[in-house]
């Protein structure tokens, strides 16, 4: 690897459902990582991907009347990739567990670890967490019998499957740590690690399961698949080429970073090195623990009710705001609420007000007091000095911020020459400045000010980049920004035109919009549910097909179009109407349960079809002597079937 390449992942996503505010915020982290260090000259390789196997989803699907539970999880994977791109995400590898190659990696690793020893066949018996697909000892189980990841009951379940030799790595896990002090990050989360897990000595571990079939086969045992964390975690190195590009694989490993949610530390931190341990490979650089995306302070859960979902604010607000919500509200190893309330008062108070706000009047008062040209600067004054002298430390500050993930330490060093140049404006009055003859003054502070957004955009350019280019548009900068520049005063042209355009955040009301965001997400949950309604109602109406008949079977049935001439309730039964109806030659008695959908005046005069020759029935002591043709939508929705033209009764269905 040369030195200046990287390798950094998310996790690989589960599709069993749309993923959820929450989901995308480690990716637009990596992201943004990814952005930040390719701006610094690395040349950096980002994967992310679906875990695609396992009992939950093998369920899930049977639960949707799936029978190949690709056909469930493929839309899934659909909008998960189309969620990275509406949100600008530039992964290199989006990696399936279900690809045949990564499936071919997975048995030739398990055949290794088998071959060389560290897999054997055993018993296992524990308290298994169907949902979170681990089993869990009696002290962690605890009295209640709850998992300890999700707090849900765990079942004893005992099966034939094969070990891991886990223990047999846990004092070379504890000399890495040792002897590589930021190989967890943050520190407390190796502490968590070492006490929770390691101190007290380390189990093998169970790395198969019977008791279900969607999942990767071991190759010599095909009645047992492998367990999800084998071959989840092997992910990270079907995308890095291992197996299939020797090349590839050999400039992106070891991975430099995987970033994961807090609650997944112990799979990537104890299990994911050990067995690269056993296969040989180098250990990641590092894997960093991120905090987990509260909603009021809750975990966001489909049962809770109070899950948050991604596009209706992309669509908005823009990517911009999200991404910036996430990354300047919360410390990136720390859990942190999301209220809307806090989104709008951010996007309100950095971004419109800040921001957006410094941006519409620089670009006003250039168009206003030079005639839309950046003028020249002449003399430098204290405040003029101060200002260039803060703009010219930002970036420094940045770069050390990014060293450790800091993505909101680095925003925070960003605004504070946001703030800095607002504050220039309120000392500098350039509306007073602009009444001088001397058009000395006037024409440094317009430039210092174009001249600190130029930099302002540098700096946010693999931040928020739609921002950073909207800001230089205006400033009729067309060019990319390069990171130097940000270390660069007295770069911009003197006599650049600058162009207006609408206001890049505008203040939103807060009550406003918090409503509005309740609604938008609650629209979209109805409308995946109502696509999903259709979708199955197809499924059913596609799969119901009955068995085929021939003309002649055709040829049996008599049905006419009459004309309802009276419309009763039946006597003896409530939800029954008996209709008398005119087939032309002759008036037929007919009784019909279409009571809960018709009214008696909706009935009388209507024409419909009628099945004639259909043996009589007796409902309730009435002879029904035919039967009406009505359509049933599956949904409970049902129609009377009529004609487009006008016919006369008795006209046949031919
Ligand atoms: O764990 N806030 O998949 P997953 C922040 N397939 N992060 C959150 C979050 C929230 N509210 N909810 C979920 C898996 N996440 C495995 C990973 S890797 C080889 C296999 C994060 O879909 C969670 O912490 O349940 C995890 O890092 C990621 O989303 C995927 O979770």
């Amino acid at each position: 690897m040369t030195k200046k390449s990287l390798y950094v992942t998310t996790p690989i996503y589960y599709p069993n459902d749309f993923l959820h505010i929450g989901h995308t915020y480690c990716t637009i982290a990596v992201d943004t990582y990814k952005k930040f260090k390719t701006y610094q000259g690395y040349d950096v390789f980002f994967t992310t991907g679906t875990d695609e196997h396992g009992q939950k989803l093998e369920d899930n699907a049977a639960a949707n009347g799936y029978d190949n539970p690709l056909d469930y999880i493929d839309p899934i994977v659909a909008s998960t990739k189309k969620l990275w791109e509406s949100l600008d995400i530039h992964y290199d590898a989006f990696i399936r567990s279900t690809d045949p190659q990564h499936e071919k990696n997975v048995q030739a690793i398990f055949q290794k670890l088998y071959d060389q020893g560290d897999i054997y066949k055993g018993d296992y018996e524990g308290y298994y967490c169907t949902p979170c697909e681990s089993f869990w000892t009696e002290t962690q189980v605890g009295e209640d019998h709850l998992c300890p990841d999700c707090g849900r009951p765990v079942q004893i379940q005992k099966e034939e499957t094969y070990f891991f030799r886990l223990s047999k790595y846990r004092e070379r896990l504890l000399q890495h740590y040792k002897d590589n002090p930021s190989f967890i990050m943050p520190k407390s989360r190796e502490h968590e690690m070492i006490n929770n897990f390691l101190k007290d000595g380390l189990e093998d571990l169970s790395v198969t399961r019977s008791s279900f079939s969607w999942g990767v086969k071991v190759p010599f045992d095909p009645k047992h698949v492998v367990y999800v964390w084998i071959d989840a975690l092997s992910c990270y190195l079907t995308a890095a080429g291992y197996g299939y590009d020797q090349e590839r694989f050999e400039r992106l490993w070891p991975a430099s970073t995987h970033f994961v949610g807090k609650e997944i530390m112990r799979f990537h931190t104890i299990i994911w090195p050990a067995i690269l341990m056993a296969l040989g490979l180098e250990l990641p650089k590092q894997v960093f623990g991120h905090g987990w995306v509260l909603f009021d302070n809750e975990k966001m859960s489909k049962s809770k009710k109070n899950i948050f979902y991604p596009e209706p604010i992309i669509q908005t607000y823009g990517v911009d705001a999200l991404k910036y919500f996430l990354l300047r509200e919360f410390s990136f190893g720390q859990d942190g609420s999301f209220t809307r309330e806090k989104f709008i008062n951010r996007l309100n108070s950095d971004l419109a007000n800040d921001l957006g706000n410094l941006v519409s009047r620089t670009v006003s008062m250039i168009e206003k007091y030079t005639d839309g040209l950046i003028p020249e600067a002449r003399t430098y004054n204290e405040v003029d000095e101060d200002l260039k002298a803060v703009a010219l430390t930002i970036l420094d500050k940045v770069n050390e911020k990014m060293e450790d993930y800091d993505f909101s330490g680095a925003f925070e060093d960003i605004w504070t020459l946001i703030r800095r140049t607002n504050k220039y404006v309120d000392e500098t009055e350039p509306w007073i400045a602009a009444k001088d003859e001397d058009k000395t003054r006037i024409n440094t502070i317009l430039y210092n000010l174009s001249e600190s957004l130029r930099i302002i955009s540098n700096l946010l350019y693999p931040f928020l980049t739609e921002t950073s280019l909207k800001i230089r548009h205006q400033l009729g900068l067309e060019d990319l920004p390069k990171i130097e520049d940000a270390k660069v005063w007295a770069m911009t042209k003197p006599g650049t035109r600058v162009k207006k355009s609408e206001i890049i955040f505008p203040r939103l009301d807060v009550k406003v919009e918090m409503e509005a965001m309740v609604d938008k997400n609650e629209a979209l949950i109805k409308a995946r549910e109502e696509e999903k309604k259709s979708q199955d109602l197809k499924d059913q109406i596609a799969d119901d097909k009955k068995p085929e008949i021939t003309l002649d079977d055709l040829e049996k049935l008599d049905i006419r179009m009459g004309t309802v001439k009276k419309c009763i309730d039946h006597p003896n039964a409530d939800r029954l109407y008996v209709l008398t109806v005119d087939l032309g030659h002759k008036d037929i008695t007919i009784v019909t349960n279409l009571k809960s959908k018709y009214s008696i005046e909706e009935m009388e005069g209507r024409k419909l079809f009628v099945l004639y020759n259909l043996k009589p029935h007796n409902f309730r002591g009435i002879d029904s002597e035919g039967m009406l043709l009505a359509a049933e939508d599956g949904d409970g929705k049902l129609a009377l079937l009529t004609v487009d033209e006008e016919l006369r009764n008795g006209a046949k269905v031919e």
